[in-house]
C-alpha cells in the first residue's frame, strides 16, 4: 500500500523538558489539524525538526520513539544547522527576500550550503521511511530544494510542494545568487502551490524567466515531467473557531477580562514578531487617531499581542525596541487612571484566551506590510458569532483577496488606516452584520479541511495527467516498431517539418540553417524513402538551404511545392493576395509599439514575431493583436492563427495537412511517418491515414499518435530509419 509523508521544518509537536523527560504535545494549529485526516492515517508521517538541538544519541533515541506514537518522524538538527540554514538561510535570506524586505536579505555563501546540507538530511531521513511510489507533501520555504531531491532519488513518486509565504515578484527573485537552483528544486514537485495567484503568477513569471520554461494555463514541461502550478487559498478550521467562542471557557474568560477592562471599545491586534507584520505602522495609525480625534479618548483601546519570534535575529531585535517604544511613547502621552489606549502583550496565550479575545473585540485590525495569507483576521471572523464586528484586512495579505467584505486598507497609508479605525467603530449594526457574515459563509465552506481535500484531488489529477502524456511518450518500444515498419516496406514516405522539429528555435529565424548532421540525415534518409519537407518557411529560404538535395519540399504551408527532381518551385495552391495590405498596416502598429517584434510576409500570409521581444510583453501585444486580427479577418475570410513565437494570418483553405493530401493523392503509400512541433503541423497529423505513424515534438496536447521530446530525439529516430535499411 503506497502511504504518504508530510514533510515541514518544524513537527507539529510541542516538546517540553520536564525534569530530565520530555514531554510530548502534538500541537493543535490549523495546518496539523487540517493535514491530521492524511498523516495519522494507515502507515503515514509527518517528518520534520522535533524543534530542539538534541545532539546526544540516546535522548535522539528517546525522542524517536516517543514521536512514532504520535505518527511522526524526527530529522535532527545541530546547533549549526539551526543557526545557518533555519536562522540563517531561511530567516535572514528566504525570508526577507521573499517578503520585498530587501534591505533585510543576507547574501551569505555559509548560510546557502547549509541550506543545502540540510535539505539533503531531510531527504535523507525522508529515504529512510518512502517508498518508490509514495506521495511526500512538501511544506514551506525552508525546503524549496526538497522536491527535486527526492526526485532524482524517488523518480516515479508523487511530489506536491506548497508555500505558505508569498512568492516575490521576478525582480526580487533575480537578486538571489541561488534563484536557479531554488526554482530548480521546486520543480521536482508535480503539483506546486501557493496561497494566491499572484504568487503563482509571479512563480512562473520567474521558472519563464529563469529556467526558460514556459507554461500553459499553469502546466510547465520540466524535463519530461508535466508540472503544474496552482493557488490553494487555506482556510481555518473553522468550526473550532465557532464553537470556541460559545464554550463555557471562552465565555468565562470573556467575562473576567471585560470586567477588568470597563466598556472601551475594543481593537485587536494578533501576530508573531515580525517586520513583515507592520506592527510600528499600525501603532502610528492608532497613535494619529488618539491625537486627531479626542472624542475616542477613554472609548477605545487597542488589545495586542506579539509573539516572541526569531529572537536572535539583528532585525528582529531592532523591531521589538521600536515597538516598545512607540507603546511606551503613546501611552504615556495619553493614559488616564482608568484608561490605557494599548494593551500590549510580549508572549503568547493559551487557545481560550485567544478565543476570548477574539470574540470580545469589536475590531480586527490585520495590516501586515506582507503576508502569504494570514490566519488571523480568518480566525477572528470565526469567533464572531455575534457577527458583531469589523475586520480591516491590509491589501497586502493573501487573505485580502478573499475576503473582500473587509475594510480594506493600504497598510503603509497611515491616514488610511486611521480613517478605517474610525469608519469601524461608527460603522452600523446592519452594514457589520451583512459583512461578517458574507465573510463567515465563504471561511466556513472553504475551511482547512476543504483545503487539503482540493489539494489531494489536484495532485490526483496532475498524476493522471502526467499519465496520459506518458502514454503518448515515444518509448523505445514503439521506435523499434516503426523502425521495423519502415524497414519492411516498399515504398514509405516521411513528412518532416522544419523548425522545431529538425532544428531548435534560434532568436533569429535566418539563424536556423541546416546544420552537416541535418543535410547528412535528410540526404541519407532521401536515399530510402521520400522525404516532404513540410514548411511554414517561404521557398526561396527552403530552396536555398536544401539546394542539391533529392527530397521534395512544400513551402508556405502548402503554396510552393518543389519535387526533389524539379529545378523549379510550382504554385501549389491558389493566391489571392487583396487582403494584405490592410492588414500590414495593422502588423506595423504592432511593430512600434513593440521593440524586437518584426513582420515576415510570405506569399499568402503575414507573420507577426515576437521571439526578440522582452518576455511577457510579446506575450500581451500578442494577445492584443491576436484580438485585433480576429476582428479584421472575418470581413477577408481570413484565419489567424497563434504559433511558436508567432502570430499569422492566412487563408483558411491553405494548410499543410491540405497539401500533403493532394501530395499523396493517387499514390499507394505503405508506411508514412509525419513529424511536426506545432498548430500548423496538426493539420499534417489530421490529414494522415489511420495506420500513419504521427509524432509531435514537445509534451503539448496533440492529434498525434505519439510525442517526442525535442529534435535531438527526432535526429535519433531518423538515423535509426536510415541505419535499417
Ligand atoms: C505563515 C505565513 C500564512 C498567534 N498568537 C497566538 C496564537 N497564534 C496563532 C494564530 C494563527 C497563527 O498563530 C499565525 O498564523 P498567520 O497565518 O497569521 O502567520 P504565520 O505564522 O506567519 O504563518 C502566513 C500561514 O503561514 C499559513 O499558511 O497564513 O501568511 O506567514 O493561527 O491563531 N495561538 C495561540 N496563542 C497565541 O498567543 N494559541
Amino acid at each position: 500500500m503506497n502511504k504518504t509523508i508530510i514533510v515541514s521544518n518544524r513537527l507539529p509537536v510541542n516538546l517540553k523538558l520536564k525534569s530530565g523527560k520530555f514531554e510530548f504535545k502534538a500541537s493543535a494549529g490549523g495546518l496539523a489539524t487540517g493535514l491530521g485526516s492524511i498523516y495519522k492515517q494507515g502507515e503515514n508521517l509527518w517528518i520534520g525538526w522535533p524543534g530542539n538541538a538534541v545532539e546526544e544519541n540516546e535522548l535522539q533515541q528517546e525522542i524517536s520513539t516517543e514521536l512514532k506514537k504520535l505518527k511522526m518522524a524526527p530529522v535532527f538538527l545541530t546547533k549549526e544547522d539551526i543557526e545557518l540554514y533555519y536562522e540563517g538561510f531561511s530567516n535572514e535570506t528566504i525570508w526577507p527576500a521573499f517578503h520585498y524586505f530587501t534591505q533585510y536579505i543576507n547574501y551569505k555563501d555559509a548560510y546557502w550550503d547549509a541550506y543545502y546540507e540540510v535539505n539533503r538530511k531531510f531527504c535523507d531521513a525522508i529515504l529512510a521511511y518512502a517508498e518508490p511510489e509514495d506521495t511526500i507533501w512538501v511544506h514551506d520555504y525552508q525546503l524549496l530544494l526538497l522536491p527535486m531531491m527526492l526526485r532524482e532519488a524517488l523518480p516515479d513518486a508523487t511530489i506536491a510542494f506548497f508555500q505558505h509565504i508569498p512568492f516575490p515578484s521576478y525582480e526580487i527573485i533575480r537578486m538571489l545568487p541561488w534563484r536557479r537552483q531554488l526554482l530548480e528544486g521546486m520543480v521536482g514537485a508535480d503539483l506546486i502551490g501557493f496561497h494566491t495567484y499572484d504568487d503563482m503568477r509571479h512563480f512562473l513569471s520567474a521558472v519563464g524567466r529563469i529556467l526558460g520554461l514556459s507554461n500553459e494555463s499553469g502546466y510547465i514541461q520540466a524535463d519530461h515531467r508535466l508540472v503544474n502550478v496552482d493557488s490553494f487559498p487555506m482556510g481555518i478550521d473553522y468550526d473550532k473557531f465557532a464553537n470556541a467562542a460559545i464554550s463555557q471557557k471562552t465565555l468565562t474568560k470573556r467575562k473576567k477580562f471585560k470586567d477588568q477592562l470597563g466598556g472601551q471599545k475594543l481593537l485587536i491586534t494578533i501576530d508573531r514578531l515580525d517586520y513583515s507584520k507592520g506592527i510600528p505602522q499600525r501603532i502610528r495609525a492608532f497613535d494619529r487617531l488618539l491625537d486627531q480625534r479626542e472624542d475616542f479618548h477613554g472609548k477605545v483601546s487597542m488589545i495586542m499581542v506579539v509573539v516572541p519570534s526569531r529572537a536572535k535575529v539583528q532585525s528582529y531585535k531592532e523591531l521589538k525596541t521600536e515597538i516598545d517604544t512607540l507603546v511606551g511613547r503613546i501611552n504615556s502621552k495619553y493614559s488616564t487612571l482608568n484608561w490605557v489606549p494599548i494593551h500590549y502583550f510580549y508572549r503568547s496565550f493559551p487557545f481560550e484566551e485567544l478565543s476570548a479575545f477574539y470574540s470580545m473585540s469589536d475590531i480586527a485590525l490585520v495590516t501586515p506590510l506582507r503576508d502569504g495569507m494570514n490566519l488571523v483576521c480568518k480566525e477572528f471572523v470565526a469567533s464572531k458569532t455575534d457577527q458583531d464586528g469589523v475586520l480591516i484586512l491590509s491589501e497586502m495579505a493573501g487573505a485580502s483577496k478573499e475576503l473582500v467584505d473587509a475594510i480594506l486598507v493600504n497598510p503603509n497609508d497611515i491616514s488610511a488606516v486611521e480613517q478605517a479605525i474610525v469608519a469601524a467603530l461608527t460603522m452600523s449594526d446592519e452594514e457589520k452584520k451583512s459583512r461578517i457574515a458574507s465573510m463567515q459563509s465563504s471561511l466556513k465552506k472553504y475551511d482547512i479541511f476543504q483545503w487539503v481535500e482540493v489539494f489531494m484531488d489536484r495532485l490526483a489529477h496532475v498524476k493522471q495527467k502526467q499519465q496520459e502524456f506518458q502514454s503518448k511518450a515515444l518509448d523505445r518500444n514503439i521506435a523499434a516498431e516503426i523502425v521495423s515498419k519502415f524497414k519492411e516496406a516498399e515504398r514509405p514516405i516521411v513528412f518532416l517539418d522544419y523548425d522545431g522539429t529538425l532544428v531548435g528555435f534560434k532568436s533569429r529565424p535566418e539563424d536556423a540553417y541546416p546544420d552537416e548532421e541535418l543535410l547528412e540525415i535528410v540526404s541519407g534518409l532521401a536515399n530510402r524513402c521520400e522525404v516532404v519537407l513540410i514548411s511554414g518557411r517561404d521557398k526561396e529560404t527552403l530552396g536555398k538551404w536544401f539546394e542539391n538535395q533529392k527530397v521534395e519540399m512544400i513551402a508556405e504551408h502548402g503554396v510552393w511545392l518543389k519535387r526533389g527532381d524539379q529545378s523549379e518551385w510550382e504554385l501549389y495552391a491558389d493566391v489571392d493576395d487583396g487582403w494584405k495590405d490592410d492588414i500590414r498596416k495593422v502588423m506595423d502598429y504592432y511593430v512600434l509599439r513593440t521593440p524586437g517584434a518584426f513582420i515576415e510576409e510570405k506569399h499568402h500570409s503575414l507573420v507577426w514575431h515576437y521571439r526578440k521581444v522582452e518576455s511577457g510583453l510579446g506575450d500581451l501585444r500578442m494577445r492584443e493583436l491576436f484580438s485585433h486580427l480576429k476582428y479584421m479577418a472575418s470581413g477577408h475570410n481570413l484565419q489567424v492563427l497563434e504559433g511558436n513565437m508567432v502570430l499569422e494570418i492566412k487563408r483558411p483553405d491553405i494548410n499543410k495537412g491540405r497539401a500533403a493530401n493532394s501530395f499523396m493523392r493517387g499514390n499507394e503509400y505503405d508506411f508514412i511517418l509525419a513529424l511536426g512541433d506545432d498548430w500548423t503541423d496538426e493539420d499534417t497529423f489530421k490529414a494522415m491515414p489511420k495506420d500513419s505513424y504521427t509524432i509531435r515534438v514537445g509534451y503539448d496536447y496533440t492529434q498525434a499518435n505519439y510525442n517526442i521530446k525535442n529534435p535531438t530525439e527526432v535526429r535519433k529516430l531518423l538515423k535509426q530509419l536510415m541505419g535499417s535499411k
